[in-house]
């Protein structure tokens, strides 16, 4: 592969030669995104989702500088305790390799490493994208340039009610990454029922995800957004979100709060002021994410 040297979990490795499923977990979530214990408790819920439904999950991070795929119970947990986890995009890897850091991976540089190390599927709760107000303040997440060059298929519930999501929408269009919609014509909004925006297209089984990624992947196609909306019980009463966002939103930018320090900012205050509502919502969907990205990396690995 490189010269650096990889910790591929043991059955990680005996998956990925024997042509076997596995399915790409972040890191970030886990190490930014959530508090301790939700994120320690939906990170097992995740990997525990994908062995059910018969592949081997691969949480991907950056453990002592070495790229990680696939981390034990223990590492797992220290991960989900320790304070102070470098927050790692494609373009901070490098340097947390070489400074033998610890890094939680976001889900671009989760992509990049997942590619590399032979996986094309990936779960997830929401991916980064362009940034509210970014007229005024320019912050769109490295996670949509990573989709725009990596083949990896990222299966999640849309991206986060804390972006602007029809910004997000056409700078995927841009930069020719398929939106598709599993079940849905209209792009979920992660925590909420509805964004009103449509998908550019829409599938309704994993078989037909797989053959959808398989044909763009053999057209020289790069990563694809593969959305499912959360379960419509677990979703949040739009008003009470927007509420709780406006005046999260208020009080970054009252506390400087810029830069990658945003969106886990962002989300730990939505968690307080909707009472932990987006906490079991994110794990809710988190699970049913992993379980889709699983069957789909069943049909990959089968040749459907
Ligand atoms: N969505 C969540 N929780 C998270 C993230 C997304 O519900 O923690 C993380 C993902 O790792 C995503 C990252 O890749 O936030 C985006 O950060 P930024 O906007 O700084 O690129
Ligand atoms: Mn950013």
């Amino acid at each position: 592969m490189t010269d650096f040297q990889w910790d591929i979990r043991p059955d990680v490795a005996a998956a990925l030669a024997e042509r076997r499923p596995v399915v790409a977990l972040e890191s970030t979530l886990i190490a930014h995104g959530l508090p301790w214990p939700e994120n320690w408790e939906t990170a097992r819920a995740a990997e525990k989702a994908i062995r059910d439904e018969g592949a081997i999950p691969a949480t991907i991070a950056v453990w002592e500088g070495r790229p990680a795929i696939g981390l034990n119970e223990d590492q797992l947990e220290h991960l989900a305790r320790r304070p102070n986890v470098r927050k790692a995009s494609s373009r901070d890897l490098a340097a947390a390799f070489v400074q033998k850091a610890f890094a939680a991976t976001t889900v671009a540089a989760t992509m990049l490493l997942a590619h590399r190390a032979g996986l094309r599927v990936f779960a997830t709760g929401g991916i980064g994208g362009v940034h509210r107000g970014y007229a005024n303040h320019l912050d769109i997440s490295a996670d949509l340039m990573e989709l725009a060059r990596t083949p990896v298929a990222v299966v999640c519930a849309g991206a986060k009610g804390i972006l602007d999501l029809a910004a997000t929408l056409e700078m995927l269009e841009t930069m020719s990454v398929p939106v598709v919609g599993y079940g849905t014509d209209e792009f979920p909004a992660f925590l909420l029922a509805s964004s009103g925006l449509p998908v550019g297209s829409r599938v309704d089984s994993p078989q037909e995800a797989a053959a959808l990624l398989d044909a763009h992947w053999r057209l020289g196609g790069a990563g694809v957004v593969l959305a499912q909306p959360l379960p419509l019980e677990m979703a949040l009463e739009p008003n009470e979100f927007h509420t709780a966002l406006v005046r999260a939103e208020s009080r970054a930018t009252a506390e400087g709060v810029r830069g990658p320090a945003l969106t886990p900012y962002l989300l730990a205050r939505l968690a307080e002021l909707t009472e932990g509502r987006t906490l079991k919502a994110n794990r809710t969907l988190i699970e049913a994410n992993a379980r889709l990205a699983t069957r789909i990396a069943c049909f990959l690995t089968s040749g459907g």
